[in-house]
């Protein structure tokens, strides 16, 4: 039940990265669609654009995240969620976006 929170979490902020990552260059090969690696990095670059004052936190007033994705995304549980517990969110949603399950989001993948 948790685990079940924890995917549909990573979906609904992946899903928002991948739209972005559609336009914002996560392409790096050029091959028209986004690799797993692709993707990881992309997560990690945004995570951390995402903690605009670099003390390794996402405050509320970085990123707008509800309570529940919230609680979902601290996985440590210490009430904060870490650039890294971000990153490992939209990571956690490459598979479900990745709906043929080749290693690849291609462009009808991203859009939804
Ligand atoms: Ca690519
Ligand atoms: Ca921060
Ligand atoms: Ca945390």
């Amino acid at each position: 039940m948790h685990k079940r929170l924890l995917v549909s979490l990573g979906v609904l902020i992946a899903a928002g990265s991948a739209a972005w990552a559609a336009g914002g260059g996560a392409d790096y090969d050029g091959d028209g669609r986004i690799s797993r690696e692709e993707f990881r990095n992309q997560a990690a670059r945004s995570a951390f654009a995402a903690d605009k004052n670099s003390n390794g936190v996402v405050e509320e007033s970085e990123l707008k995240l509800s309570a529940e994705q919230k609680k979902a995304l601290d996985s440590n549980g210490d009430g904060k969620v870490s650039v890294e517990e971000l990153q490992a969110g939209q990571v956690s949603g490459f598979g479900e976006l990745d709906k043929n399950g080749d290693g690849f989001l291609d462009a009808g993948e991203m859009k939804g």
